[in-house]
């Protein structure tokens, strides 16, 4: 069984909405980010990084196997699953390169966009922040050019590659990011979010704010 140490957050989102689409059984023990429930000897010795997600596949050949950084956790899953990547040739290579834009240009423009938003929400804006909204547009522009010639980041197939960037692109209102100019993005965006897997993943574990 997976145990998924996690809240429901972009990077969190992440790993819950591939555990339904992998159907993969799963346990989930909430992570209060605001109680720093992340930071604890226990948790840090699962992520020294001190961050969500995290899960530890106690089931796994060989004895238990735990893996932090979302993108690391997509991979182990699809795996495991043998679902949601392709198993060798150009297609694998297609959707790693896209999971990788995903984990790491846009979740991490995106998380600066995030931080410094809250930032100006508490009284003190940054002078960068209009900079990191512009670039989050730009990566976004770069989504929707590849998906104007392929209905998934990764080719045909429904992806990891997608996953890692949907659940930061599901926040570009509160970004302040206009995803109108980019059809062939808005587009991926309402298919992603009506797969049964997105909607049952997307309040992992519950939470009661926003
Ligand atoms: N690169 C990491 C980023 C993880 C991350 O930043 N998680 C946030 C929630 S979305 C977190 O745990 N924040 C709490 C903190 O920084 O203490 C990943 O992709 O897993």
């Amino acid at each position: 069984m997976i145990q998924l140490y996690s809240r429901a957050t972009p990077n969190g989102r992440k790993v819950a909405i591939a555990l339904e689409e992998c159907g993969l059984p799963y346990t989930v023990h909430p992570i209060d980010l605001s109680r720093k429930e992340q930071k604890t000897p226990d948790f840090l010795a699962m992520n020294p990084n001190g961050r969500i997600p995290v899960i530890v596949d106690d089931g796994a050949t060989g004895g238990p196997v735990t893996v932090f950084e979302s993108g690391a956790i997509l991979v182990y899953l699809a795996e495991t699953s043998g679902r949601l990547l392709p198993a060798h040739g150009v297609a694998r290579v297609e959707a790693l390169k896209w999971l990788f834009f995903g984990s790491s240009q846009v979740t991490h423009t995106a998380m600066q966009v995030h931080h410094m938003l809250r930032r100006k929400e508490a009284g003190e804006p940054h002078e960068n922040l209009g900079t990191y909204v512009d670039e989050l547009a730009r990566l976004y522009g770069i989504l929707d050019q590849v998906l104007g010639g392929r209905e998934f980041l990764g080719g045909a197939e429904y992806s990891i590659a997608d996953i890692a960037s949907w659940t930061w692109v599901d926040r570009h209102e509160a970004h302040g990011v206009d995803v109108t100019p980019w059809p062939h993005l808005q587009d991926w965006f309402d298919r992603i979010r009506a797969r049964p897997a997105t909607q049952s993943g997307y309040d992992v574990p519950p939470r009661d704010d926003s």
